[in-house]
């Protein structure tokens, strides 16, 4: 396994489904976007390495984590669309802020999802720091958003053995 897809190792990479005909939606937030780049490269290139179609992957940036569900619904209602991959990086601050992006962000993510039937994937960074963040973006813990990608991935394997 590539260095690049080490963090993959949680999940088996066994009978996953044929996407290449499936359309995803990136959404990425643009707070703190030296993460947020890492992790759209590393969804974007998990989602090609696994058969997408790059002309079936669009990217719409949002400016913050907290407008990741506004955007998510905004694709995932469209027909075209089969996944929405949303990525974002909401660091720890001397207020509490980010918990309450945090939260919001989660259970908007969640709402989507279960409005519109479709995998609406949590690709949200939430560190302490600056330095937890890219060690989990292409650094030490591997890039989270091959993981994202691959959540979206599985999730619409198991949409299609279930109908
Ligand atoms: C305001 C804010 C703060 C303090 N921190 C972050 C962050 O670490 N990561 C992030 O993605 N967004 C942050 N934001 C912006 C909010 O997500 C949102 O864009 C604004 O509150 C406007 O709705």
């Amino acid at each position: 396994m590539s260095s690049a897809h080490k963090n993959l190792s949680v999940f088996s990479t066994e009978n996953l489904p044929d996407i290449s005909e499936r359309r995803f939606a990136l959404i990425v937030a643009e707070w703190n976007a030296e993460v947020t780049e890492a992790l759209f490269e590393g969804a974007y290139q998990t989602l090609l390495t696994y058969g997408a179609k790059p002309e079936h992957i669009i990217r719409a940036n949002v400016p913050g984590s907290y407008e990741l569900s506004t955007g998510a619904v905004w694709f995932a209602q469209r027909d075209d669309i089969d996944a929405v991959i949303c990525l974002g990086c909401v660091i720890q601050g001397e207020t509490k802020h980010n918990d309450y992006i945090n939260h919001a962000v989660a259970q908007g993510l969640t709402n989507v999802s279960l409005k519109t039937n479709k995998p609406v994937i949590f690709g949200v960074l939430t560190p302490n720091n600056q330095e937890q963040a890219l060690d989990r973006a292409g650094g030490k813990h591997g890039n989270k958003g091959d993981e994202a990608a691959m959540t979206a991935i599985k999730m619409l394997g198991l949409f299609q053995q279930i109908q």
